[in-house]
């Protein structure tokens, strides 16, 4: 099964332009407790590198793009995610990576749980042993 899981969010646009309205527990399949993003990503700048061992989390390209890496341990996959209007479902137990942001990317992503430093695994050696066991 593939590690990229893509919503396409439904765009409730007319004349006037595109609007797009995500709800916890309907378009989203957890109840939402954190919101964040990532903008004014310097040029060559990576992201991420880590894992979280209890969260689920929804990330959108509001504005640009950028390229997601996932990695469960075994297999490695990479998505650009260039619109607004789809999601990118991160389970648990994912390395994540985010390369090539351009200049006007925007990431807004939506967290199942609150900020825990203790959920990260910062350390791929820990994050490949803590898959395997
Ligand atoms: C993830 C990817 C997609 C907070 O204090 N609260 C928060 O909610 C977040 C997300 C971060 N922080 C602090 C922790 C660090 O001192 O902000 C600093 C930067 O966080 P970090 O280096 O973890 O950022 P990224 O871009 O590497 O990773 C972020 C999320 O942390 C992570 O959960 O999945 O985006």
């Amino acid at each position: 099964m593939s590690l990229v899981k893509l919503i396409d969010l439904p765009s409730l646009g007319d004349e006037r332009g595109s609007l797009v309205a995500i709800e916890s527990l309907s378009n989203v399949p957890f109840e939402i407790q954190r919101v964040y993003y990532i903008f004014g990503t310097e040029k060559g700048i990576s992201r991420g590198f880590h894992a979280h061992k209890n969260l689920q989390q929804l990330a959108i390209c509001v504005a640009g793009k950028c390229r997601m890496l996932l990695d469960d341990g075994k297999t490695k996959e990479s998505v650009w995610l260039t619109s607004p209007k789809q999601a990118l479902i991160i389970g648990e137990n994912i390395w994540r990576e985010m390369h090539d942001f351009s200049d006007d990317c925007v990431l807004l992503v939506l967290a199942s749980q609150h900020y825990d430093e203790n959920d990260y695994i910062r350390d791929y050696s820990e994050f490949l042993r803590y898959v395997k066991c």
